[in-house]
């Protein structure tokens, strides 16, 4: 569960940094975005029928389909990252709508018959240093789609470590969400639903991708790229994704929030598990933003702590004691994770 101080931090977060993506930070009730080109722009690679019935019929289908989800539900205060982010705990039908709505948004800015690959750029260079050509780049993502079974998408990403890399997920599914086995901000992706090809190519998924792949708006995905890099929100997936710290947050949750309310039986029956997680957090790895020595400070005030709490349990301590230790612990912990999403 989750509350408002939740969207607030990250509202501040991207108005600190000035990350004014506008597709990123959009609320309800969501918008269809205006294509930025004719319904035949891109022809012969996407023909104006395919293109107009994706974008008018199938993508705003899923901004309506998206505010009629959100509507009178807690979720009318997320941004679009945060319906993305939090998708595992959400209405299936949110997290699809609120994907096909992003991914849609996305694809449409980065397709062109006129703005090339360019080595010299920053997304340029990346592509080169990682995969040593344009050319095995495409091979990868053509492969990505290919292989994805049935409907989905085709993804070149930034990871949590900074790093460019592909993978595909199914449905409207996207690196963003929890969900995904693969995290990231994506920077170009390729719809591989039939929808998106089947007039003009038929069954031929390969020769659609050969095509697509040709007709990629590289200024496009190199602003997404260079946004990407400094992007809050890749720092949020970057800080989701660390396991030891969610585990641990588990265990916190689980005993200083009845602890609040007088109940300190959860950390007397956890307070060994306690203990160890706090050890598995400062044996772990940290992720790179995070590992400062701020941080690591506060893991080792984590354990000190959580040592002496587990020893005030065993030896019976009074509630009000344990509550007290426990109330430091959950301050420390908050230097480290930022505000609770519970
Ligand atoms: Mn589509």
């Amino acid at each position: 569960m989750k509350n408002n101080s939740h969207s607030a931090a990250i509202a501040i977060a991207l108005l600190f940094v000035g990350f004014t993506t506008s597709l990123s930070a959009q609320n309800y009730p969501f918008e269809l975005p205006k294509l930025p080109y004719a319904y035949n722009a891109l022809e012969p690679v996407v023909d104006a029928a395919t293109m107009e019935i994706h974008y008018s019929k199938h993508h705003a289908a899923y901004v309506k389909n998206l505010n009629n989800a959100v509507k009178g539900t807690k979720q009318e205060s997320y941004s679009l990252d945060e319906l993305m982010l939090y998708a595992g705990e959400l209405d299936e039908v949110i997290r699809n709508n609120a994907g096909g709505h992003y991914n849609h948004s996305m694809f449409w800015n980065i397709l062109s018959l006129h703005n090339p690959f360019n080595p010299q750029t920053e997304v340029g260079k990346a592509v080169t240093g990682t995969f040593g050509s344009l050319d095995s780049l495409k091979k990868l993502l053509n492969k990505a789609g290919a292989t994805r079974f049935g409907s989905g998408w085709a993804w070149l990403y930034v990871t949590t470590d900074k790093k460019l890399a592909v993978c595909s997920s199914p449905n409207q599914d996207n690196p963003i969400m929890d969900i995904s086995p693969e995290r990231g901000i994506p920077v170009l992706c390729i719809d591989v639903w039939e929808h998106a090809y089947y007039l003009k190519y038929q069954n031929k998924r390969g020769d659609y991708l050969s095509a697509i792949l040709d007709a990629i708006n590289w200024d496009a995905v190199n602003k997404n790229y260079t946004e990407a890099l400094g992007s809050p929100l890749l720092k949020t997936i970057e800080k989701e994704t660390w396991t030891e710290l969610s585990t641990f947050h588990e265990v916190m949750a689980g005993t200083f929030h009845p602890s609040e309310d007088g109940d300190l039986k959860p950390i007397r029956e956890r307070s060994g598990e306690f203990l160890a997680k706090a050890k598995a957090l400062q044996s772990g790895k940290i992720p790179t933003s995070f590992n400062t020595p701020e941080i690591k400070k506060s893991i080792d005030d984590l354990v000190r702590g959580a040592n002496a709490l587990n020893q005030m349990v065993l030896k019976k301590a009074d509630d009000k004691s344990l509550s007290k230790k426990l109330g430091e612990l959950h301050d420390i912990f908050h230097t480290i994770q930022g505000l609770c999403r519970h």
